[in-house]
C-alpha cells in the first residue's frame, strides 16, 4: 500500500479526552475516530488490525471445533421476555421501536436467539454435541463508556455458544475453549490468565475471566505467579482428546477477579508468589446448565425417548478491546510496537528523497518484491520530511522499517530497523529483502 493512496490522518498532539496510553495511540495514530460516546469508526489503518485480531480469533475457535454462523445485532424483545431478561437487563441494553411499534433491541449478547434457533434445529441426542459462534457488533448502553474501545457501547465480540446432552459433555465444551482461549491470546503476543469470575447477567456458577495483566487494566485481580509463565497449549492439542489436564493445571492455582477473591485462600500461596496486579478482561466464558433451555423450552430426546432441556454455555471474547489491550502490552514514548501476527502492516517503507530516480527505482522494486512473498508493506512515498515519516513510522508501530535515500544508495546500502528493540543494520538490498522476509515468515509461523 502506497500511503499517497491510504488514509492515515495522524495527530500530533495527544488528545486529552484521552486518559489511557492505548486509547491516546489510537487516536494519535489515526486508527479510530470516536463518532458518538463509546462509539468508535475505525479507520484503516485499526480496521486491518481488527481483522487479523478477528482472524487469529476465527482460526483458535475453527480449531477448537466450533463452527462460524452470523446472527444480527438487531434482536426482537420477544425472545428476550421468554428467557426473562427484557426487563432485568435494565438501562444496559439499547431499545429500539420499529415503524409497526413492534419493539426490538440492540444485542448485548445473544443466548437468547441461538437457543432459539438451536431449539428449532436439533430434536435428538444425536444432533449434539454443538457449538456455534459468530463475530458480531453487540451494543451496551454502559454508564460510563472510557478507556476508548477498551470498554465502548458499541464493541466488536466473538461468542461461541455449547450445546450438550449432559453436564459432563457440557463441561468438555468448557474446557476446549478454555484451552483455545490460552492459544488465541497467546498468538497475539498477549498471556492471560484464566481466572475464576463472577457471572453477572449471563448467569451460572461456572466462570473464568481471561486476564492480561496490565497497570491501566479496570479489573483488581490476585493470583499465584505460576500462572503468568505457563507454557501454551500447543499447535497440535487434540481437541477432542481429554483437555481436563489444561484445565486442572491451571484452576489448582489462586486466581480470582476482586468479586471472587478469598483473602483466606490467597494467604494460603507463599507469599513470593502472590501477584496482586491490574488487568484487563480480554474474554469470559459460562457454564450455565440449563438455564436458558429450561426457560425457552430447547430440549431433545434422550436414548430412552425421553426430552431433556440442553446443558449450555457461552463464551466471549472482546475483539474490539483486545486493539487496546495490545497497545497496553506493546508500546514505548514513540508509539505503537505491534506483534507481527497482529500489525496492521509487516513493513513501513520510507522514501527518504522523492523525485530521485535511483532511490525511486529501488525503493519501488523492493515493494513489489515483498509485496510478491506476502509481506505487507505501507510504503511511504510522499513528500514530507523525514523527520516527520520517521516519527509517523514510530508511532503507527509496524515491525519493521526499511530507509531507502541517495546517501546509502551511493554505499550500496540501505536501512533495516526492528521496531521492537530498536536495533538498526545497513543491508545491501538484497539482504535486506532476505532478512525482512526470513524475519516476517518466522514470527507467522510459531502460530
Ligand atoms: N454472552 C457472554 C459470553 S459470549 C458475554 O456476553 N460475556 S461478557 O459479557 O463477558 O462479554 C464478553 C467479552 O466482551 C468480555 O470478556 C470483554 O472482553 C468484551 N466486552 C464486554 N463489554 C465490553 C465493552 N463495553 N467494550 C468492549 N469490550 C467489551
Amino acid at each position: 500500500m502506497r500511503l499517497s493512496k491510504f488514509f492515515l490522518p495522524v495527530l500530533k498532539e495527544t488528545p486529552s479526552e484521552a486518559k489511557i496510553i492505548s486509547h491516546q495511540l489510537m487516536l494519535r495514530a489515526g486508527m479510530v475516530r470516536q463518532g458518538a460516546a463509546g462509539i468508535y469508526s475505525w479507520l484503516p489503518l485499526g480496521h486491518r488490525v481488527l481483522r487479523k485480531i478477528e482472524q487469529i480469533v476465527r482460526e483458535e475457535q475453527n480449531r477448537a471445533g466450533a463452527v462460524e454462523m452470523l446472527m444480527p445485532t438487531i434482536q426482537s424483545a420477544d425472545l428476550w421476555r421468554e428467557s426473562g431478561r427484557y426487563e432485568a437487563y435494565g438501562k444496559e441494553m439499547l431499545r429500539i421501536t420499529d415503524r409497526h411499534d413492534r419493539e426490538m433491541l440492540f444485542g448485548p449478547t445473544n443466548e437468547e436467539l441461538i437457543t432459539e434457533i438451536v431449539r428449532s434445529g436439533v430434536r435428538s441426542y444425536k444432533d449434539l454435541p454443538k457449538m456455534l459462534y459468530h463475530i458480531q457488533w453487540k451494543f451496551r448502553d454502559e454508564i460510563r463508556p472510557r478507556f476508548g474501545v477498551m470498554r465502548g457501547r458499541e464493541f466488536l465480540m466473538k461468542d461461541t455458544y455449547s450445546f450438550d446432552l449432559t453436564p459432563d459433555e457440557a463441561r468438555k465444551s468448557y474446557y476446549k475453549m478454555f484451552a483455545a482461549y490460552l492459544r488465541t491470546f497467546a498468538r497475539m503476543g498477549l498471556r492471560s490468565v484464566p481466572m475464576r469470575a463472577e457471572t453477572g447477567p449471563i448467569g451460572g456458577d461456572l466462570s473464568h475471566e481471561f486476564i492480561v495483566l496490565a497497570d491501566t487494566g479496570e479489573s483488581e485481580v490476585f493470583c499465584h505467579k505460576g500462572l503468568v509463565d505457563m507454557a501454551v497449549p500447543s499447535a497440535n492439542t487434540d481437541f477432542d482428546g481429554d483437555l481436563v489436564g489444561i484445565f486442572n493445571e491451571r484452576t489448582s492455582l489462586y486466581a480470582a477477579t476482586d468479586e471472587m477473591h478469598d483473602e483466606t485462600e490467597f494467604n494460603k500461596v507463599p507469599e513470593a508468589n502472590r501477584l496482586s496486579a491490574r488487568g484487563i478482561e480480554v474474554g469470559h466464558i459460562f457454564y450455565f446448565g440449563t438455564k436458558y433451555s429450561e426457560a425457552m423450552k430447547c430440549s431433545v430426546n434422550g436414548p430412552d425417548g425421553k426430552p431433556s432441556f440442553i446443558e449450555m454455555g457461552s463464551y466471549g471474547v472482546g475483539v474490539s478491546r483486545l486493539v487496546g489491550a495490545i497497545i497496553e502490552a506493546y508500546h514505548d514514548e514513540n508509539g505503537c510496537k505491534w506483534p507481527v501476527p497482529v500489525a496492521p502492516f509487516h513493513v513501513g517503507l520510507i522514501n527518504l528523497k522523492t523525485g530521485d530516480a535511483e532511490t525511486e527505482r529501488v525503493c519501488t522494486e523492493l515493494y513489489q518484491k515483498l509485496e510478491a512473498q506476502g509481506v505487507e508493506v505501507l510504503y511511504d512515498d510522499t513528500s514530507a520530511r523525514a523527520g516527520e515519516k520517521f516519527a509517523t513510522m514510530d508511532l503507527i508501530g509496524l515491525p519493521y522499517q526499511i530507509v531507502i535515500g541517495p546517501r546509502g544508495l551511493k554505499n550500496g546500502v540501505i536501512e533495516v530497523k526492528n521496531r521492537n528493540d530498536g536495533a538498526k543494520d545497513e543491508l545491501p538490498p538484497d539482504a535486506a529483502f532476505a532478512y525482512v522476509t526470513d524475519a516476517i515468515k518466522k514470527a507467522l509461523e510459531l502460530a
